[in-house]
């Protein structure tokens, strides 16, 4: 890769950091200003001790990340800064609706409730078996006592994966427990990676990157189209569509931003690690939901 092919990858992700500080400013509000403000200056702080590097020409630059606004792997623990996921149940019966509830607790041991609205929604619930398949995306209610609750029904055997996705003092956080399902499950492989995919309802999906490299900002632009023709999606929560992306083996969260909405769905993402991930598109269109799944895999 070339000196300005680096600087301009540099320069996306110092857009895409200050863009996130702007946001979180706005958020957070006049009484969080002080801390907002340390924050900034850190930023430019470090982003001038980057600069030198590559300008210098240093192959090792680390990639900046302001640990509590950008660091892409999220939902590996059940707790994080002082907020714990407590799952009501952690094991479900095979196929039966169930109301499954799940609190966020402080570290006083009350449920917190200060949550913002990301994407439209006060919480995103991912559920996913561990082997990738079974993807969910869910918008539990919070009740009177603190509680999040949302039907919920998994109809197939096996060890799951539950992500609670909230923003609190605008800060995005991504926390993950494990939920059993009663029975042998039928574990696959991951799928081969490929560029398309059937969304199983009518609907063919096109994923357009660059080759995806370990930590480095990359663009995923998919096309939608059904019977041969392309299809405009609709708003789905806020964006043009909704991305999540896991990773192999420890099924960790990446952090994904939604782009401007156009002829395409695209998302910045910094996948972090090689090794391959499944990512999970949810595109609006008809008034329904479609997911079509790929998997990628990433080069050192
Ligand atoms: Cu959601």
């Amino acid at each position: 890769m070339s000196a300005i092919a680096k600087l301009a990858g540099f320069a996306v992700v110092l857009a895409l950091v200050f863009g996130a500080a702007a946001v979180a400013g706005d958020a957070i509000g006049p009484e969080r200003d002080g801390e907002a403000g340390a924050r900034d200056s850190g930023d430019s702080g470090s982003n001038a001790s980057h600069g030198g590097e590559s300008a210098a020409g240093n192959d090792a630059m680390p990639t900046h990340t302001d640990k509590t606004a950008a660091d892409p792997v999220r939902g590996l623990g059940i707790s994080e800064g002082g907020v714990r996921l407590a799952l009501e149940q952690t094991e479900l019966r095979r196929g039966r609706s169930a109301n499954f509830r799940f609190s966020l607790v402080g570290s006083d041991g009350q449920t917190v409730g200060d949550f913002e609205v990301e994407q439209e929604k006060r919480m995103h619930l991912i559920l996913v078996r561990r082997d990738g398949q079974r993807f969910q995306h869910l918008h539990p209610e919070l009740g009177d006592d603190g509680v999040w609750h949302v039907r919920l029904t998994l109809p197939d055997a096996g060890a799951y994966r539950v992500f609670a996705d909230f923003t609190r003092g605008g800060e995005a956080q991504t926390l993950a427990a494990d939920l059993a399902v009663d029975g042998e499950a039928d574990y696959r492989p991951l799928p081969a990676p490929a560029t398309s995919a059937d969304t199983g309802d009518g609907y063919q999906v096109r994923l357009h990157a660059e080759a995806l490299q370990a930590g480095r900002e990359t663009e995923l632009r998919f096309s939608v189209s059904r019977d041969g023709k392309p299809v405009r999606t609709q708003q789905y929560l806020g964006a043009g569509g909704h991305l999540v992306a896991l990773r192999e083996g420890d099924l960790a969260y990446l952090h994904v931003h939604p782009e401007e909405h156009d002829e395409t769905v695209s998302f910045m993402t910094e996948l972090p690690s090689e090794g391959r991930y499944r990512l999970y598109l949810q595109f609006k269109h008809g008034g329904r939901v479609h997911t079509a799944e790929f998997t990628q895999e990433v080069a050192r």
